[in-house]
Formats: structure tokens, sequence, C-alpha cells
């Protein structure tokens, strides 16, 4: 069975990739069997930063790679955080006080529209030509207090549109279903069946 790399060091990101990806005919390696210290992501897209760690993985580890790199923008913050949502509130990475922060400048907001986004990249090699990139977008708005205890990051303080339930009282088979990165991995799969599945 193929090996192909998760490049994340995010256990949580990992355990939705997984599950996503767990019909394949692949195997699926976490980046830290290999002892690969996180990349430099030096971007302001979320797809350039996303090509960065996956080509890095495969290099580290000559197998294929697959890196998410994803955020939340906010409407009435010009997007912000955006590709900083995992270092929003300083460099030590800390989702309570990335939540906290989001909270303090949105005090008094009317407009609380926001959307996750997700840039997937699959790369066969570290120079491969034809990299697979696929994306993902979640829309909802901002609550003003946290609720529920599942997902990671800003889901306690994400509400989805559809179900007017935050993305942390969402059963996690629910969230990867409609979240920007279930979104993102199911077009990845579809690409990826065609690649391991039908080539002769
Ligand atoms: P890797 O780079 O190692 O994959 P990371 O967590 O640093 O891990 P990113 O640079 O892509 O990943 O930052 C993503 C951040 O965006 C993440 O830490 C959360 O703060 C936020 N985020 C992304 N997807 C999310 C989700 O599904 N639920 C909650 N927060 C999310």
């Amino acid at each position: 069975m193929t090996k192909i790399v998760i490049a994340t060091s995010n256990e949580k990101k990992l355990a939705e990739i997984k599950a996503l990806l767990s019909e394949l005919p692949i195997e699926i390696v976490p980046q830290s069997q290999f002892g690969i210290e996180s990349c430099a992501e030096p971007f302001n897209t979320f797809i350039e930063n996303a090509l960065v760690k996956a080509r890095f993985a495969s290099k580290e580890t000559s197998f294929p790679a697959i890196a998410d790199d994803s955020g939340l923008c906010v409407d009435s913050l010009d997007g912000q955080p955006g590709v900083f949502s995992a270092r929003f509130a300083g460099e030590n990475r800390n989702d309570e006080g990335n939540n906290d922060k989001l909270l303090d400048d949105l005090n008094n907001m009317e407009d609380r529209r926001a959307h996750y986004y997700c840039a997937i990249v699959f790369v066969r090699s570290p120079s491969d030509p034809q990299p697979i990139v696929t994306e993902g977008i979640w829309q909802g708005e901002i609550l003003k207090v946290r609720r529920g205890h599942n997902g990671f990051g800003y889901d306690p303080i994400f509400m989805d549109y559809k179900t007017d339930q935050s993305a942390a009282e969402l059963s996690p088979e629910l969230k990867n279903r409609i979240s920007h990165r279930g979104q993102a991995l199911q077009k990845l799969k579809q690409k990826l069946k065609i690649l391991y599945e039908e080539k002769r």
C-alpha cells in the first residue's frame, strides 16, 4: 500500500484528516513518526503555506505528502486572523488565548460574520510539477460566548449557519461532513481515488 505522510503537527487536524481518508487504499503516516519539526509558514496565502509544508515533509521522508493550511477569516476584521489563526494571541500556540483575543476584538461589534478556509495540498514528491490543490469554505459567525467541547481552535466560538450550533457542539462526524477541511478533503479523496485506484 502506498504510504502518504501527513504534514501536520496538530493532532486534532490529523485525526480529522485520517478519518476522512480512511477508505482509500493508502497508508497514512503522521510526520511525527519521522521526527520532523514543523517548517516555517512564511507566506500570506493558505495555498502557498500548504504547499511549503507538503514539499518539506515529502523532502524529509521521500514519501508523497499531504498538508493542510487553514484558518478563520472574520469579515469585520478584514479577514483576520487568516493565515495567522494559530498564532493570533502570540507566537506560543494557545487556543484559549486566541479565542479570548477574538472575543475581545469583536466586543460590541454587530457584524460577526466569519468563515473557516482550508487549503489542502498533495505532492507526489518535493519537486512534483503537478501538486493537487483543493479548498473548502465554511460560513458562520462568531458567538459572544463559548459553546461546546468538541473540536479545537476557534470551534467553541464559531457558529455554523446551517445547524445553528457551534462547531464544538457538532459531533466529529458531522463536523467532518460540513467543515472547510471536510469539503477540501472530500475533493482530494476523489482525486486520489483516480490516482491510486484506477491507474494501471
Ligand atoms: P500545522 O501547521 O502543523 O498543520 P497548525 O495548527 O499550526 O498545524 P495552521 O498553520 O494551518 O495549522 O493553522 C490553523 C489554525 O486555524 C488552527 O491552529 C486553528 O487556530 C484554526 N483552525 C483551522 N481549522 C480549524 C478548525 O477546524 N477548527 C478550529 N480552528 C481551526
